[in-house]
């Protein structure tokens, strides 16, 4: 079929198609992120002519991260829609990084016919998809009539931005689009969810008790994650900040709540504030991996488990957040903005600056490492490193701020974080919680979607390759997308050996000087070849210039990267070197 099916039956009646683009409508969603079949084909088409924007992918997986990242752009949820079965599973590794990262986002998903699914009969793409969803999202639905559309799209969307924000599912099964209802009944049981997530005002003892431990701190520190950046409180959190006198840090995706190269940024004494501190106020960040569960080595303690003796006060939508690692000494449970409102108001004006000795002690540090940072960029080897090239990409950044930067790889991510200087918020979209690969091409297009603006994805040549097929969908809709691909031969490095000596290469190393660039030529868009950083400089520029989509193969020295990047000491054979 071709086109979409008008509906046959009369005026007066509507159907599950039709119904559900409604509700989606009603409640402000503008852009799908999918992939047809069936039985959302039709539904897909629909969509179209019903004035909602449908970005088709090539894989389930790259429109989930689409939707997921949209989610977190907005802080409304994002939506895809797959196929059943295989489309389902694809996309559901991006609903399950959602809720991991607490992205607001809905997969709504085809799936096969009740009756059959539950006896096993071998449906076509048979599968009980809503029992597989719900261990890995925050909520799930099915939706078996149309009269239930609208509480099921409302209860989807209060799940997905409520509280703390993630991943919920809706099982719609391809019965449920042709139903049809009295049109008039119908709209009348769609329902615009009012106040989708609602402040949550901290107890006033709760601020109180923060403030008291702030007081008399000596060293405090202010540790912003991605809750900050997706709470959209950035005047508050700055006026927090620059009111207090209290240095801080960001998590990767919270750099530019305040411009990376603030006064008050400790993030190029990292390793020296974390076991200084003695007083921390994290502010949308959890204690996990990320920040080494808030105890051990990285935070002073004397064994790799013990605690450095720190008191934690943590700002948080989750009350169940508290004490998952360590003690919190002074919870906070509400939305940021409320909660850091509410931290600014008790302050008052007369509050006392934390001792300049504490202050001094960071420059000095971050100072340093600053200088040897400056040193390192302005080395110009052959062939290009790391550092070279992201001087390039840190010198395009601050002259265009506003530009979207997508990140992944594990060598080109970690070099990305602390070299290129962020200046404003929620610009920084990266692998997040899991650490995850695949998000690049699937984060690029929604970032230029739901912006408008350009976006630079800096991607590891391992890390593009779990999304590269989607440059298609860059040049099909004339996305001002710039990839750069850090092409070092491999995952980590390209010089690994094969340990048996026999002729496969080792499992870490690609084929050595790949074209990478013709990936996009092959659909019309810009491909060039840098080996310098002036090439990688001017392709950069063009591409920011000329808008069109554009695949930077930036040639890295296959030597460069460490194992893992920063996170080495993750790998079990590093327990054994030890
Ligand atoms: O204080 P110190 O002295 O320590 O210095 C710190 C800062 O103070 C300083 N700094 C600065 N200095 C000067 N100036 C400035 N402005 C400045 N800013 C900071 O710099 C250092 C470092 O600072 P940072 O980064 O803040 O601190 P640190 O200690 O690193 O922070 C700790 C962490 C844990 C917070 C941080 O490291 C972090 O966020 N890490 C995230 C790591 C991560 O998530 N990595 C990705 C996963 S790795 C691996 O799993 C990969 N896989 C497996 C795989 C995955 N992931 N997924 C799937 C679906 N399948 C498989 C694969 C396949 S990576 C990967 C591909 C890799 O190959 P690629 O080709 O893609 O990439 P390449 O490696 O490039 O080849
Ligand atoms: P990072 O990886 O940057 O450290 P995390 O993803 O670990 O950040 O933590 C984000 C935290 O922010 C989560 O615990 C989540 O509950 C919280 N959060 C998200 N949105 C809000 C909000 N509006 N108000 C308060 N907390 C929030
Ligand atoms: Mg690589």
């Amino acid at each position: 079929m071709s086109n979409p099916p008008t509906t046959s039956q009369p005026a007066t009646m509507t159907d599950g198609f039709h119904l559900l683009l409604d509700a989606l409508k009603l409640n402000g969603i503008k852009t799908l992120y999918g992939l047809p079949g069936i039985p959302i084909t039709d539904l897909t088409r629909m969509a179209q002519a019903e004035g909602l924007r449908v970005i088709s992918f090539r894989h389930e997986q790259n429109a989930g991260n689409a939707a997921a990242i949209a989610g977190f752009i907005n802080a409304a949820p994002g939506v895809c829609m797959t196929v059943s079965a295989p489309g389902f599973l694809n996309g559901l590794t991006a609903l399950a990084n959602a809720t991991t990262n607490c992205f607001p986002m809905i997969l709504l998903s085809g799936s096969s016919e009740r009756e059959i699914v539950d006896l096993q009969q071998g449906d076509y793409e048979e599968m009980d998809q809503l029992a597989i969803a719900k261990p890995l999202c925050k909520a799930a639905f099915r939706i078996l009539h149309a009269e239930d559309i609208g509480v099921g799209v409302a209860r989807a969307i209060r799940a997905a931005v409520s509280g703390r924000p993630g991943g919920v599912y809706l099982d719609l099964p391809a019965k449920l689009f042709a139903q049809t209802v009295d049109a008039a009944a119908g709209q009348a049981s769609l329902i615009k969810v009012i106040d989708p997530a609602p402040r949550q005002i901290p107890a006033p003892d709760a601020i109180e008790r923060a403030l008291n431990l702030l007081r008399n701190a000596k060293k405090p520190l202010i540790l912003l994650g991605k809750g900050a950046a997706y709470a959209r409180a950035d005047e508050l959190i700055q006026k927090l900040v620059t009111q207090s006198g209290i240095p801080y840090l960001p998590m990767s995706m919270a750099k530019g709540i305040l411009p990376d190269n603030h006064a008050q940024s400790a993030a190029a004494a990292r390793s020296f504030v974390l076991p200084e501190a003695d007083v921390v106020l994290l502010i949308g960040a959890r204690l996990n991996w990320l920040l080494s569960h808030g105890k051990g080595k990285t935070w002073g303690g004397q064994g790799p488990k013990a605690w450095g003796g720190q008191k934690f006060i943590q700002i948080d939508i989750s009350p169940t957040e508290m004490d998952s690692n360590v003690r919190i000494d002074a919870p906070i449970v509400g939305d940021i903005g409320s909660c850091v409102g509410a931290l600014l108001t008790a302050m008052g004006q007369d509050w006392q600056k934390p001792p300049a000795e504490w202050i001094t002690a960071i420059n000095l540090r971050r100072d340093k490492n600053i200088a040897k940072m400056t040193e390192t960029l302005a080395k110009d080897p052959q062939p290009m490193n790391y550092h070279s090239a992201l001087n390039v990409i840190r010198e395009i950044i601050k002259a265009n701020p506003d530009a979207m930067l997508v990140n992944e790889g594990a060598n080109a991510l970690d070099f990305t974080r602390s070299i290129v200087d962020m200046y404003k918020p929620r610009k920084r979209l990266d692998v997040g919680t899991w650490g995850i690969m695949g998000i690049g091409m699937g984060f690029a297009v929604a970032a230029a979607i739901e912006t408008g603006l350009p976006v630079i994805a800096i991607e590891g040549d391992s890390a593009f390759g779990f999304s590269g097929m989607e440059v298609e969908t860059l040049c099909r809709y004339n996305l001002p997308v710039c990839v750069v691909v850090f092409n070092n031969n491999g995952v980590y490095k390209g010089t690994d050996k094969n340990l048996s000596g026999g002729t496969d290469v080792a499992p870490t190393v690609f084929v050595k000087d790949a074209r990478y660039e013709k990936m996009i030529e092959a659909f019309g868009g810009i491909g060039v070849y840098a080996r310098t950083p002036s090439e990688l400089r001017r392709g950069m520029e063009d591409a920011l210039k000329s808008k069109k989509p554009t695949l930077i193969n930036a040639i890295i020295d296959e030597t460069a990267g460490t194992e893992s990047g920063r996170i080495t000491s993750l790998n079990p054979a590093a327990a054994l070197k030890k």
